[in-house]
């Protein structure tokens, strides 16, 4: 614990946000991509639990999900050609995004975090990261940036939270991430992190923390 402005004890140094379904709504554009993919390769049976499993890992390791379901077997450049084809319909939905996509709820909570003296990062496994802060108007809002582009691992993995936390110069033990996917409170786990589920993984029982809404982080990073 330490003690932070205003003589507030608080029970972190940092928080590391997942951004996909935490920060932004931006899961459901993955889903209504890889749907959209699903159902040009004929995946038809593609669902919302599929779905489920994409959440927090890797762009390739998302199309495996979609072609357990399809009729055909594809090589490796033909996989690669979907995932980049998918990449392209998820940026088009992207594109339409604006700052009026980032609840107030989120922004608010954000700045109260930040006025508390909390260091705040993003720990995503997207490699449109920098895009959607952008769109959102949050392009150079936090501290660090951790996100697909500079991992060899996607979650479960920790490697997305552990570089965050060390581009805040920060433990694992002084951090808290927030998560709305079971690979990622996995993730955070393993690398040492107290967690906060949100959203889809908000009855996760392996979380530490478990959020019925943005705003519940107020309350939990104070000691
Ligand atoms: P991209 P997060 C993750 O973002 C998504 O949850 C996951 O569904 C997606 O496959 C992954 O990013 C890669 O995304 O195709 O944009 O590089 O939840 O870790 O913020
Ligand atoms: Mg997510």
């Amino acid at each position: 614990m330490r003690e932070r402005q205003g003589g507030t004890r608080m029970k972190y140094k940092g928080i590391i946000f997942d951004l996909d379904g935490v920060i932004c709504s931006t899961d459901e554009c993955h889903y209504q991509a890889w749907k959209k993919l699903a159902d040009e390769i004929g995946a038809a049976g593609f669902n919302r639990e599929d779905n489920a499993r994409q959440r927090g890992v890797s762009r390739m390791e998302s199309l495996e999900v979609v072609l357990e379901k399809a009729p055909h077997q594809y090589t490796q450049e033909e996989k690669a050609a979907l995932a980049e084809h998918k990449n392209e319909m998820y940026r088009q939905l992207l594109a339409n995004m604006s700052p009026a996509d980032l609840s107030h709820e989120v922004k608010d909570t954000l700045d109260a975090l930040r006025a508390k003296g909390l260091l705040l990062a993003i720990g995503s496994s997207s490699k449109n990261a920098p895009f959607i802060l952008d769109r959102i108007g949050l392009g150079d809002y936090f501290d660090k940036i951790s996100d697909g582009n500079n991992i060899s691992h996607s979650k479960p993995h920790p490697e997305v939270f552990l570089l965050a936390a060390e581009y805040l110069g920060l433990a694992p033990a002084d951090c808290l991430v927030v998560e709305d996917a079971v690979s990622g409170v996995d993730a955070g786990i393993v690398g040492g992190f107290d967690t906060a589920a949100i959203g889809y993984a908000s009855t996760y029982h392996k979380a530490t923390y478990h959020l019925k809404t943005f705003s519940d982080l107020l309350t939990i990073v104070e000691g």
